[in-house]
C-alpha cells in the first residue's frame, strides 16, 4: 500500500503474513468485457476491507490503482474498492489459484467487469485524484458496471472519469 496512505508509510506484507490475514470468502459472478459471465464462483482471500483497516488512506483519497505484474493496472473508485464483496483472492472454488488465472494472488471485485481484477496483483496506490488505469487509457470504460454494460470509454458520462 502506498500513495496518499493516513501515516505517509507505506505497508507490505510478504507471503507468508498476507495468508495470516483475517480471510473472507466472496461467491461472486464473474463478467468479462468479451466472454461470457462465468457465474456462481467462490473467492478466498482477504477482504479489501480488511487491508483498507490494517493500512489506511489519507482522508482525501477518493480512487486507488491495482498495480500487478507486467505494468498491468486498473482505477478504481474507492468506495468500489471498500465494497464489502472485493477481494485479494488466493484460492478460487476452493483451490489455489493457478499462475494463469492470478497465482498468489488477484483483485476480485465482483460487481463491475472483470478487467477491474488486476491478476498477480503487486501493489495499491491511493490516490487523491482519478488516473485511468491500463485497459481504461485505451477505450475501456473508467467505470465498469456490467449491470449498465458500462464496456466502452465513448460511453462515459460527466463524472465517470478524468479527461482523456
Ligand atoms: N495482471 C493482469 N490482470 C488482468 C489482466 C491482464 O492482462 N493482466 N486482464 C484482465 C481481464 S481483461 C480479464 S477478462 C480478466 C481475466 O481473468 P482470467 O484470466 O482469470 O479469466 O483478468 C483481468 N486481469
Ligand atoms: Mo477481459
Amino acid at each position: 500500500m502506498f500513495g496518499a496512505t493516513a501515516d505517509a508509510e507505506k505497508t507490505s506484507w510478504d507471503f507468508a503474513a498476507f495468508h495470516a490475514l483475517p480471510k473472507a470468502t466472496v461467491r461472486a459472478d464473474f463478467h468479462c468485457v468479451t466472454k461470457f459471465s462465468m457465474l456462481g464462483n467462490e473467492w478466498c482471500g482477504v477482504a479489501a476491507r480488511t487491508v483498507l483497516d490494517l493500512a489506511p488512506p489519507d482522508p482525501g483519497v477518493t480512487h486507488v490503482m491495482v498495480w500487478a505484474e507486467y505494468g498491468y493496472s486498473a482505477n478504481l473508485r474507492l468506495d468500489d474498492f471498500a465494497d464489502p464483496s472485493t477481494v485479494f483472492a488466493t484460492h478460487h472454488d476452493g483451490q489455489p489459484l493457478t499462475l494463469e488465472h492470478g497465482f498468489p494472488v488477484r483483485l476480485v471485485v465482483p460487481h463491475l467487469y472483470a478487467w477491474k481484477g488486476p491478476k498477480w496483483v503487486r501493489a495499491v496506490e491511493y490516490m487523491r485524484a482519478d488516473r485511468r488505469g491500463f485497459w481504461e487509457e485505451r477505450g475501456y470504460h473508467n467505470r465498469a458496471d456490467p449491470w449498465q454494460e458500462q464496456r466502452y470509454s465513448y460511453q462515459e458520462q460527466e463524472g465517470d472519469g478524468p479527461l482523456r
